[in-house]
């Protein structure tokens, strides 16, 4: 169908804008552009080394550009289709194209990279429409490193997508076409109420699945005003979510929205609770497959879930046969060579390490990254998701996470992270987990016990990347009108000790030489001098020192300057199993032991995991009588 426009393309020939474009910008698409272009910043988009570079490109300030080009010299080349259009796009992007091929044509619509919006915008473009993570950089673990490092506050991520946003409005069709910015960091501009700056007409928050997202593209294709903010209704079943059939970044294929442990602090949970169904996530798989990609990620709060969502089984018990069977045929179709994880949590790993042991043997095979030191795969192999561990204090987790840990209590929470790490660790599995500092209202305290617990992991010999972010109200959530710290001037010397202790923590697996470690100390100590102290105040010069290794840590905390922390006593699986509630033993497997003698149950499981099937390839589950 082509819509008729209310802006009639001869207005642009009148365009005095085009008397002093650039010569690109003169020669207008063939065609006269697409009716409807659809973008995001090339940072989000880039389909190169895995996850990481991302997450590098939101958290770095421009000046250590440098240490990525150096790494990934080609991170900025992309994979264009014959007619211009991106090979691959962030899923978010693939899912809106998808949705407005509903009501458009596949001639009327199309997704390119930030560099190509010259080839696409022209005078019958109606909508540009941005899906963007995090165009400016102010949400947590971005924001801070690039303030610890200095310069400029603003992220890579920021000034490539501020890059992007220039070019849209300096187009010389501006004036006949509005521009739309949707996804999950679309918050940021409305929250920095930078729509001039960026010349933003509307920022629209929800799901392009919704009807409401094809009457705001009507809207603007006709020329009306468009509000500055709207709500899109999110999908209430499983059914009405949409499935890319086009390449998507690292091969970002959904399998779950919502989460259900209502910490205050999280947007995602704020949605519904849905697993999607098998048979339409690999219908995604296989077309990232035929379109070129080799990686699949499925995106998830928590992939623990999947499968077990409006079950007659709390949806912390994981459904182990469900999710063995979806991993397995994923990782088994013929294209499929790497795979990776996103986000979970730590219970499950308490609850059920036989399936953790399951999964790896899954998983591990497929999985592109490789940690020499920490693995005992034959190929050095590990599974890097991401979890929230957030704080160590049980004061602070009752306050902000109060079921973060379900089936158990929130008081067990550190007993809960060491042992869940040790079963994660000895499967292979190698988390980064986040923490949240300068919470609103965080005692000294609780920065204390939170460096207990990261202490204790050390003695123990457990490992995982900790990545701490300063809180970040995000909007919408439980916490949203509170604050804490908001500027890494205000750490207070602990909270910098954390910070530090986190990133000198994480520096264990990358001890290949014996100089690796010692050329990371000796230059975070001249940059120190160079610029840090100035920039990040009298508070971070000692946790500067404790990461430099400038003497043994006894010795500062001898001094009065760090805080060593004290061993933790914790809970084994056995002990945090009996401290469930009764009603609860039903669900758990007996083949991982732990039960408590007086259940009764044998290693043959219970009456009711017996009788539970997963119907492998129907896409659902369940319960036979
Ligand atoms: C996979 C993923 C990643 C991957 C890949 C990202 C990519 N470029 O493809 C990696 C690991 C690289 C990553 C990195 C980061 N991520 Co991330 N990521 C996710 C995750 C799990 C899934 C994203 C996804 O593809 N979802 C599926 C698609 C379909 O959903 P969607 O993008 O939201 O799109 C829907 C709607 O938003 C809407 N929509 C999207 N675009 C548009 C545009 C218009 C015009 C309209 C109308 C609608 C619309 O329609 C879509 C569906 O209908 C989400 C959590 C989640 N479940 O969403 C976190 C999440 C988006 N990430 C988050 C964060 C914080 C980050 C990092 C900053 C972390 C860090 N410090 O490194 C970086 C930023 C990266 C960057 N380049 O700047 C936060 C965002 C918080 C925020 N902005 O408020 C989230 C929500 C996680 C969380 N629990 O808080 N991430
Ligand atoms: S466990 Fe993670 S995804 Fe779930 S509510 Fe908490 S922060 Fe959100």
């Amino acid at each position: 169908m082509f819509v008729q426009t209310a802006i009639e393309t001869e207005d642009l020939h009148h365009n005095p804008a085009l008397e002093n474009a650039t010569d690109a910008a003169r020669y207008a698409p063939a065609a006269g552009g697409k009716l409807i272009v659809l973008t995001a910043p090339l940072t989000e988009s880039i389909d190169h080394a895995g996850y990481f570079i991302q997450m590098a490109l939101a958290s770095l300030p421009q000046w250590l550009e440098f240490v990525l080009d150096k790494k990934y010299p080609k991170w900025r080349e992309v994979e264009h289709n014959e007619d211009g259009s991106a090979r691959y796009m962030p899923a978010g992007v693939r899912v809106l194209e998808k949705s407005l091929l509903r009501e458009y044509v596949a001639d009327e619509v199309v997704a390119c990279f930030p560099d190509d919006l010259d080839k696409f915008i022209g005078p019958n473009t109606r909508v540009v429409a941005v899906s963007t993570h995090n165009p400016l950089g102010v949400t947590f673990a971005a924001g801070v490193y690039t303030s610890i490092f200095g310069s400029s506050k603003e992220p890579l991520n920021s000034i490539y997508s501020r890059a992007m946003f220039d070019k849209i409005k300096s187009s010389p069709y501006r004036k006949n076409f509005q521009v739309v910015v949707g996804g999950s960091g679309g918050w940021q501009i409305t929250q920095t109420n930078t729509f001039e700056e960026l010349g933003i007409d509307c920022v629209a928050e929800g799901r392009s699945e919704s009807a409401d997202t094809l009457a705001l593209f009507r809207k603007a294709i006709a020329g009306e005003a468009l509000p500055r903010e709207i709500s899109l209704a999110h999908p209430t079943s499983r059914d009405a979510i949409l499935f890319p059939d086009k390449r998507t970044t690292f091969g970002v294929v959904e399998m779950t929205t919502g989460c259900g442990r209502r910490c205050q602090f999280c947007v995602p949970d704020l949605n519904p609770q849905i697993d999607m169904p098998k048979a339409r996530i690999m219908d995604a798989v296989r077309a990232n497959v035929r379109q070129g990609n080799k990686v699949i990620s499925l995106a998830t709060e928590d992939m623990f879930i999947w499968g077990q969502v409006h079950t007659d089984t709390p949806f912390f018990f994981p459904n182990r046969e469900a999710l063995v069977d979806l991993y397995t045929e994923i990782v088994n179709t013929p294209g499929v060579e790497h795979h990776l994880l996103s986000h979970c949590t730590i219970a499950p790993f308490v609850v059920d390490p036989g399936l953790i042991r399951q999964l790896s043997e899954v998983l591990l095979p497929k999985s592109p990254i490789h940690l020499p030191l920490l693995s005992t795969h034959p190929q050095k192999k590990a599974l890097v998701p991401l979890i929230g561990l957030e704080t160590g204090s049980v004061r602070m987790a009752r306050q902000i996470m109060p079921s973060k840990g379900v089936p158990f209590s929130i008081d067990e929470w550190p007993s809960l992270v060491l042992e869940g790490l040790r079963v994660a660790n000895q499967n292979n599995w190698f988390p980064m987990m986040t923490l949240m500092v300068g919470n609103p209202d965080e005692t000294d305290q609780d920065v204390r016990e939170t460096l207990d617990l990261v202490y204790e992991m050390e003695r123990r010999g457990l490992f995982a990347f900790l990545v701490p972010s300063i809180f970040t109200p995000l909007h919408d959530t439980r916490m949203e009108h509170q604050r804490g710290v908001t500027h890494t001037r205000q750490l207070s010397p602990l909270q910098w000790q954390l910070m530090m202790k986190c990133w000198k923590h994480n520096l264990r697996p990358g001890q290949y030489s014996w100089w690796g470690p010692l050329a990371w100390r000796a230059g975070s100590l001249f940059m120190w001098l160079y610029r840090l102290r100035k920039l990040n105040g009298p508070n971070f010069t000692w946790p500067l020192m404790m990461f430099a290794g400038v003497a043994p840590e006894r010795i500062l905390q001898g001094l009065g300057k760090i805080h060593v922390g004290k061993p933790l006593v914790s809970k084994s699986r056995r002990e945090l199993i009996a401290s469930l509630r009764p009603n609860y033993l039903k669900h758990l497997r007996a083949d991982n032991g732990d039960l408590p003698e007086s259940s009764g149950y044998s290693a043959e499981g219970l009456p009711s995991q017996r009788q539970k099937h997963f119907v492998a390839g129907a896409g659902s589950l369940k319960v036979l009588p």
